[in-house]
């Protein structure tokens, strides 16, 4: 008779970069190996629900392709040919790296070059920590959140909003610019209750009939980039409709009258011009959340990624201001919470170490920095050693064609950090194997909802895998860099970082799980005030002074709209040559660069593919399944067409970023992408692309 494996139950956070941070209960099998993962039903917001892919995630960290030992290059750059060394002498190795590009250029030759593979705080920005001990450059973060948070803050003051669990006592969710079916599936099991048992509408704001669009009572289809044409219009008919509280505006807001006067001329024939709606879509829109204080307006990352995203954003963000839905439960606007834990980072990021002038080089220009962009390179010497950890620029960073040839400079040092040997750990000098998240502790907060959680270790990670944490200490070690948060475990640094954000202990989370740091009803609302010193919300934001994280203003700042507006000077220009808008919204089984080594992901995505209408593709002579080229000023890339009814004509619609390998000549859909910074302190306009499309013989 063989033994009965032991199936313990283990809580746990889910790490990936995604809005939902799910509190997970992990099967753990004979204390080594993970079974099922699901959502723990005892998370408030979690509510047992998980992603399919994350629910398999077996599949992940128990991968036949984990990076297992330190890899030293043997090979020409990017051949794949490496050879298996010690950590001591791979550490060794990039220390004294480091030190040749600091003797050579001075310390900001060195770029620390991270993102949110892990969430977890520790692993994740434990990397600062280095950079600011030793002066090294910085990083401004544009490539996901900066448009977005600039356009919300912009009118609010304060990146928080209505605890999104009250999306269940709303009579009206518009969910705008975000498929949460893909996304973030929590948002609907919220949205969806309030449907079942309130009879709630589902409005759904988007550029092409996806799952989240399939699921609306209304769904509104409006070309790309037009969103602030829908929102001024809707505004135009509230306060045209007496639908306005102008009781609310004339508390809470700066210049209702101007507004109004402003919209005046805004009407929905204007914008259904713009969006593509009928005027009649747009006034039972209007008159729907007009006539629904509960209306729950949850703005996502999606219509954020144009050129003009931040006005977008802070357009739709008005209309709760006007119908003064902020008052009511289940009423008002949530983007994210990332503003509400004030947690204490100095240890985590030793901001204590941080010296004023370093200079700061924009995450989404990578390809212009390492390819000697004066501009991009803030007239500062050039990046000549690269540390990565939690992130993938060879395939998710736009301007592929550049990034690529960085990465192939004979002169550039690149130490990667990674679970995998994506593309951008091919191209390394030196590859470290990393740790997953059931592999070392952290600590977790979420933009999705109001919970800080753990995440601690678990199992043994396979082979040699070590944390970045632990790489972190290695490298310090080697460069004489001092800060107490080098000398400590993780744990202890969690528990330092709790009790210095008077948010508790390590050992008091690890008895609650969670610990729910929703503020109350009234300031979560903005009813104490909104987040500037006269504590009224912002029609005519101040947009060179939003305060968000940024290293200046960039972009056209003086060009931004003075009020909620159809911005269209900064959109890519439909040009004769290159006249389809092309759009790289989320696949639904890949998160970013992340699952597209697991095999049900890759199963179910298939192969890389473009949507197009099908006159378009009649038009075009395109038929389903036939291979196409897009082709822009940037590059061109080859994929297979599909016919899709869903999508206003003109737009083009390639869900996911496929590793470029997947591409039949290596050139995936970041190669058509931009890195020009959008105004006001930049950010990736993923979504806001021209190219032709033309049909391959193949
Ligand atoms: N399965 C899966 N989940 C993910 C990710 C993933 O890649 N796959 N990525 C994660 C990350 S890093 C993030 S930041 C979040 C992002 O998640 P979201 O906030 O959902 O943002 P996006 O996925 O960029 O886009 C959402 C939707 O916006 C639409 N959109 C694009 N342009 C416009 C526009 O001009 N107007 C309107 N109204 N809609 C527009 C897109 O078509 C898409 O359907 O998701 C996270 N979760
Ligand atoms: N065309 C197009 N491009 C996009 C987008 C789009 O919508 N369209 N979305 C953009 C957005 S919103 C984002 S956020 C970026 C994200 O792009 P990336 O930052 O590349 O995204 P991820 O796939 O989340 O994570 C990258 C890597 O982190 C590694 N990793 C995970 N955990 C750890 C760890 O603990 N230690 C170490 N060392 N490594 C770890 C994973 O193995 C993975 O390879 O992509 C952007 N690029
Ligand atoms: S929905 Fe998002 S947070 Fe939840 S398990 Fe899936 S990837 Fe993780
Ligand atoms: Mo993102």
């Amino acid at each position: 008779m063989t033994a009965q494996p032991r199936i313990e139950r283990q809580s746990s956070t889910c790490p990936h970069d995604c809005p939902s941070v799910c509190a997970l209960d992990v099967e753990v099998i004979d204390g080594g190996t993970i079974g099922r993962v699901r959502g723990s039903a005892r998370h408030s917001y979690t509510a047992g629900v998980v992603c399919a892919k994350v629910a398999r995630y077996a599949e992940r960290i128990h991968h036949p392709d984990r990076l297992t030992q330190p890899l030293i290059r043997t090979g020409p750059k990017g051949s794949g040919r490496f050879a298996p060394i010690s950590w001591d002498e791979a550490l060794d190795r990039t220390a004294a790296a480091f030190r040749q590009a600091e003797a050579a250029h001075g310390p900001e030759a060195v770029w620390p070059y991270y993102y949110a593979g892990t969430m977890g705080l520790v692993m994740r920005d434990g990397i600062n920590r280095l950079r600011h001990a030793k002066g090294y450059s910085g990083q401004h973060s544009t490539i996901c959140t900066t448009l977005a948070w600039s356009g919300f803050v912009a009118g609010t003051g304060r990146l928080a909003g209505a605890d999104p669990r009250e999306m269940a006592e709303s009579d009206c969710v518009v969910i705008w610019g975000t498929n949460p079916v893909h996304t973030q599936v929590n948002l609907m099991t919220h949205a969806l209750a309030a449907r079942k048992t309130r009879g709630a509408r589902i409005v759904a704001v988007d550029i092409y009939d996806n799952p989240t669009m399939k699921q609306a009572d209304l769904a509104l289809l409006v070309r790309p980039g037009t969103d602030g044409a829908l929102a001024c219009a809707v505004m135009h008919v509230l306060f045209r409709d007496g639908l306005a509280d102008r009781d609310y505006l004339a508390r809470y807001t700066d210049c209702p009258d101007a507004l109004e006067a402003h919209l005046a001329a805004r009407d929905p024939a204007w914008a259904a011009a713009i969006t593509g709606l009928s005027v009649a879509e747009i006034e039972t829109f209007a008159r729907l959340v007009g006539t629904t204080k509960r209306t729950f307006f949850r703005l996502g990352y999606g219509f954020s990624r144009s050129r003009n995203g931040a006005v977008n954003m802070h357009a739709a963000l008005c209309i709760p201001a006007v119908t003064g839905a902020w008052r009511h439960p289940g009423g008002g606007a949530f983007h994210s919470n990332s503003g509400i834990y004030g947690l204490d980072k100095r240890l985590i990021e030793g901001l204590d170490l941080r010296r004023p002038g370093v200079r700061v080089l924009d995450q989404s220009q990578i390809g212009r920095v390492l390819t000697g962009d004066a501009e991009a390179l803030r007239g500062g010497p050039p990046v000549t050693a690269l540390l990565i950890q939690n992130t993938n620029p060879v395939s998710v960073a736009p301007e592929q064609e550049l990034v690529k040839r960085g990465f192939a400079r004979e002169d550039l040092f690149v130490c990667v950090h990674e679970q995998f040997m994506t593309e951008t750990a091919r191209m390394a000098d030196l590859v470290l194997p990393a740790t997953m998240f059931l592999e070392h502790d952290d600590l977790y907060t979420s933009g999705g909802h109001q919970h800080i959680q753990l995440g601690l270790k678990r199992i043994d990670p396979p082979g040699q895998c070590r944390s970045n944490h632990e790489v972190l200490t290695g490298l310090a070690a080697r460069l004489g860099a001092e800060h107490p948060g080098f000398a400590m475990t993780p744990r202890a640094i969690i528990d330092a970082t709790l009790r210095a954000s008077g948010r508790g202990t390590l050992a008091e989370l690890e008895q609650t799980e969670v610990l729910d740091a929703q503020p109350p009803f009234e300031r979560a609302h903005y009813l104490d005030g909104f987040g500037f010193p006269d504590g009224r919300f912002r029609f005519r934001p101040d947009w060179g002074g939003v305060p968000i994280a940024h290293d200046g203003p960039r972009g056209p700042v003086a060009a931004l709209p003075s009020l909620p507006d159809h911005w269209e000077a900064p959109l890519a220009a439909a040009t004769p040559e290159h006249p389809f808008r092309l759009a790289t919204s989320p696949a639904r089984n890949f998160l970013n660069s992340s699952f597209t080594e697991t095999p049900t992901s890759l199963a179910k995505e298939r192969h890389p593919t473009v949507m197009i209408h099908p006159e378009d593709a009649a038009a075009h002579g395109i038929g389903e399944g036939a291979w196409v080229r897009l082709v822009n000023q940037r590059g061109a890339v080859s994929l297979r067409a599909t016919l899709f009814p869903g999508l206003r004509r003109g737009v083009l619609i390639a869900e996911s970023i496929w590793p470029n390998d997947a591409y039949p000549d290596g050139r995936g859909i970041n190669t058509l992408t931009g890195a020009d910074a959008p105004a006001p302190f930049g950010g990736a306009a993923f979504h806001d692309n021209h190219v032709a499309i033309e049909p391959l013989p193949h």
